[in-house]
């Protein structure tokens, strides 16, 4: 029986603690390891589209995801795309659907984080803060990891949910550590809205109470993002631009304003993205260079005990905008295998895996195609006024409007045959179908035909489910 297993999961990112709190709905036991002594405050803005914010919206009855909206962007009602010199190009509905209000939580990822941390405690889960985890052992006689503390955890199952600098990819996979430099960084920051900011000409718009603002400029090698929320106290903002520079992968590496605006500088940003970046406190600006990663092609370890999930099995770049619902889907689908697995564990990974595997695959590589469509786009061309939806952030419906947890009660009987039987092929030929691409075609989110539905989008009184 699942509820008989004991859930060893390193790293409480939202992968870790997806995966935490659907296996506690499922009856089993889990505990739940992680470095950073506690929940608060870590990153800037972090987005969960509908396909991830879905399964929030289950947690509690749908109060998770009202605690969530209440310190997300919740009164916004478009999402504006500029060129460079601050021509507007492209408009679109913050909300695409009226059944996506709880689920498109975009927000600081440190608040966000720690409400979902307190759901996983009042549910049972074991959190451990404060415990890295160095080594891990998987052979026939073991399966357990050690942290630095000098503590052994034994498990039936090892999930290691630890990241980008995954050290259960190497040790697990027994993967060699394949960083490579993107090509790109970003300068990100999180403040609170001044004085300075509202009655500033260019950015004061921004700032009012209701509305909240958010939009994109787009030039080449660059794009800025810019968020304001929380009835106008909070702004955020990042930016991507090319660097070669030396590899470093901390979350905190002090950004240089100067260093910033000059890039914006050469990109010949409009002066509104010039001064946002000006008003912010130096010690906000954080300077995070992006790490790629390809796409390796099993996330299980020998036994078929351990795996992978999350980023440390597909390392997204910020230009997905699918990082973090990737890593719930796997959350809420390995739940799902381990329970209908009954308890046998190499049955449960290997489905988890083959359902798991194109789309979030298809996904990941839309991290590089979304960029460089934004990036290499010839201003004086035609093209860009026949298809100003190459900026979109993929907003494809096939990504978005995805049930996880119903796709993979749906197969799972289906590659559970196919693992018993033995049958032969690829990764890719024995996973399901990602049923979509990121082509311009599948660019626009709603068909001409439904364009009504763009409108008259009202924001339900409490959560759908
Ligand atoms: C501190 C932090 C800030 C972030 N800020 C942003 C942001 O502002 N915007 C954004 O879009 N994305 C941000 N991200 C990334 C985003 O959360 C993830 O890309 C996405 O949600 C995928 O989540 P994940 O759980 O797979 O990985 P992560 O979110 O990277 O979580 C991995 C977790 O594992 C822990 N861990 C790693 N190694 C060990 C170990 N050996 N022992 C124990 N624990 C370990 C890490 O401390 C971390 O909490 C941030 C990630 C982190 C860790
Ligand atoms: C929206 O955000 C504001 C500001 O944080 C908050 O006061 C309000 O309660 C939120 N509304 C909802 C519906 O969550
Ligand atoms: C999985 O994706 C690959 C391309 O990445 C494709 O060739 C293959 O047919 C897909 N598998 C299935 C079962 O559709
Ligand atoms: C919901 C809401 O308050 N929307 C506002 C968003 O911002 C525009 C102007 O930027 C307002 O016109 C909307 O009313």
């Amino acid at each position: 029986m699942a509820s008989n297993l004991h859930i060893l999961i390193v790293g409480a990112g939202f992968a870790g603690l997806t995966a935490a709190i659907e296996c506690r709905h499922r009856g089993m036991r889990v505990t739940l390891l992680e470095s950073y002594p506690t929940s608060r405050n870590y990153g800037d803005i972090l987005d969960f589209s509908p396909n991830g914010g879905i399964h929030m919206e289950r947690w509690d009855g749908g109060n998770v995801a009202r605690e969530l909206l209440e310190v997300c962007l919740n009164d916004t009602d478009q999402f504006e795309y500029f060129k460079y010199d601050g021509t507007k190009v492209l408009e679109e509905p913050f909300l695409l659907k009226k059944e996506h209000y709880y689920r498109l939580l975009a927000g600081h990822r440190g608040e966000m984080h720690e409400i979902v941390c307190n759901y996983a405690t009042r549910i049972g889960v074991d959190m451990r803060f404060g415990e890295k985890v160095v080594e891990y052992i998987d052979n026939d006689q073991e399966l357990a990891v050690l942290t630095e503390s000098g503590k052994k955890y034994v498990g039936d199952v090892v999930v290691a949910s630890d990241g980008p600098k995954s050290l259960g990819r190497t040790q697990i996979l027994g993967l060699p550590e394949t960083k490579v430099n993107s090509g790109y960084a970003i300068y990100r920051a999180h403040c609170h809205i001044t004085d300075e900011h509202r009655n500033h000409p260019l950015i004061g718009p921004l700032c009012r109470k209701s509305p909240n603002f958010t939009g994109m400029w787009v030039g080449k090698d660059l794009h800025m993002l810019v968020y304001t929320w929380k009835g106008g106290k909070d702004l955020a903002w990042v930016f991507t631009h090319k660097d070669e520079d030396d590899i470093s992968e901390s979350w905190s590496f002090p950004g240089n304003l100067d260093d910033a605006m000059a890039y914006l500088d050469d990109a010949k940003f409009a002066d509104i993205c010039k001064e946002i970046v000006r008003l912010t406190p130096q010690d906000k600006i954080i300077d995070y260079k992006l790490v790629w990663r390809e796409a390796i092609t099993t996330w299980l370890g020998k036994n078929k005990r351990s795996c992978t999930i999350g980023d440390a099995a597909h390392c997204h770049l910020p230009t997905s905008a699918q990082g973090g619902c990737q890593a719930v889907e796997d959350g809420v689908v390995l739940a799902v295998c381990l329970e209908k697995a009954a308890g046998d564990v190499p049955l449960a990974l290997q489905v988890f895996e083959r359902i798991r595997f194109n789309r979030s695959h298809v996904i990941h590589q839309s991290s590089i195609t979304a960029r460089d469509d934004m990036h290499y786009i010839d201003w004086e061309s035609d093209f860009i006024k026949e298809h100003p939806e190459v900026l979109n952030i993929p907003r494809m419906a096939w990504v978005l409007d995805f049930d996880a947890k119903a796709d993979a009660e749906e197969h799972f009987d289906q590659l559970a045959a196919d693992v018993k039987s033995g049958k032969k092929g690829t990764i890719e030929q024995l996973s399901l179908p990602a049923t979509g691409a990121f082509d311009l075609s599948e660019r626009h989110y709603f068909k001409e035909s439904d364009s009504e539905a763009l409108n008259t989008a009202q924001i339900p009184p409490t959560a759908v489910l």
